[in-house]
């Protein structure tokens, strides 16, 4: 018999993914794994047979559940299931995937919801620190629609203003994981950044390219992926994240001078496809490394800053994305009071995933 698991698909984002409740999954690791892949439907480059979306954006998992800290109302797990791997991931945290975690809290009854906007603090389990979602509820019924646009997702819907609290050093320990500004790799200089998701920056000048090749061209650029991976690989250990040949981190971003008045242009592989946009926390490491001095963005960002708040907007294939961030102090010593940013999510759907027999008894 197949089994019938409750779930919601929701747009998170520019991301998709099956949203469950964490009392609707197994509690025990591998077998959970097992339930999700065959949701997703991998490992398969198409995911015929499951709900996933032939790639990584579209191939995510957010499980929900009471609070586990004081200063939360819900935990949010992300969890990263492969296309063409039979692997499942909780290496990362996903900022965009996030979006859709308040509007279904307060679907799902787990937190109440105000008359206009519900605030939803959410314990990211992943990084082990909070974000603050606005959720418009007028009436006290979730809003989802809306004139907010952000790029890589057509049309428009409701703003969810997210506010992130102590995300520095996320999964490295520290906001600058190598303890240094530049390092040399693999003959590159690069920044890492770890602002609630380890990024590396690079200039893409130092490959050849551009900055403005399309998606599809960096990924057919075999010789690209080999010397991109090969930093990454030699880095995972001295960003303190170990043997990353299996980890969907760190991110690895070309940047280039802006083209469209932003502060910045990017590329990003996450880490072997490479982002039609950019993602959530993505954006802010990389915004965060651009207004660090010296770093490989010195000279390529373009940085107008009035005092310690500043809003960066970086450019991406698809667009822009905008940061707000209050920082202070530079280089190894720069402390993030604060970042910001609006996204907006969708209730596609509602119902039951079914898992073949076998899986989960
Ligand atoms: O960086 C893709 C996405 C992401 C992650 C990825 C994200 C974030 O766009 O917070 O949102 O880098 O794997 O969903």
């Amino acid at each position: 018999m197949m089994r019938a698991i409750p779930t919601t698909l929701m747009r998170g984002g520019s991301s998709k993914g099956l949203y469950f409740a964490v009392e609707d999954l197994p509690t025990d690791k591998s077998l959970r794994n097992a339930v999700l892949l065959a949701a997703m439907g991998s490992p398969d480059v198409r995911q015929i047979d499951g709900l996933g979306g032939a790639h990584p954006l579209t191939s995510k998992v957010a499980v929900i559940g009471p609070a586990t800290r004081p200063d939360a109302d819900i935990d949010y797990l992300f969890l990263q299931v492969f296309v063409d791997r039979a692997e499942v991931s909780d290496a990362q945290n996903c900022g965009n995937i996030l979006a859709g975690v308040g509007p279904w809290a307060i679907e799902n009854g787990v937190v109440k919801a105000r008359n206009g906007v519900t605030p939803v603090r959410i314990h990211m389990v992943n990084t082990a620190s909070v974000a603050v979602a606005s959720v418009p509820t007028p009436g006290g019924t979730v809003e989802y629609e809306g004139a907010v646009r952000i790029d890589g997702v057509p049309g428009t819907a409701a703003a969810i203003s997210i506010e992130f609290l102590g995300i520095a050093g996320s999964a490295c320990g520290a906001l600058l994981p190598t303890g240094n500004v530049v390092d040399e790799i693999e003959g590159v200089r690069v920044t890492c950044v770890d602002n609630g998701m380890p990024v590396v920056l690079l200039n893409a000048a130092d490959f050849g390219k551009t900055g403005i090749e399309t998606p599809a061209e960096l990924e057919a650029d075999e010789a690209l992926k080999q010397r991109i991976e090969a930093i990454r690989l030699a880095l995972g250990p001295r960003i303190k994240l170990g043997d990353v040949s299996r980890k969907t981190v760190p991110k690895m971003t070309l940047i280039s001078p802006p083209r469209e008045g932003g502060a910045v242009n990017t590329r990003t592989f996450i880490p072997h496809r490479v982002h039609e946009a950019i993602g959530v926390l993505g954006a802010v490491s990389v915004a965060t490394g651009c207004v660090l001095k010296g770093s490989v963005a010195e000279g390529i960002a373009s940085i107008q800053t009035a005092g310690d708040e500043m809003a960066l907007s970086v450019e991406h294939p698809t667009g822009f994305f905008q940061v707000n961030m209050k920082l202070s102090g530079d280089g190894p010593n720069i402390e993030v009071k604060h970042a910001a940013l609006i996204r907006t999510a969708r209730k596609l759907m509602k119902g039951e995933v079914y898992i073949k027999s076998g899986i989960w008894a």
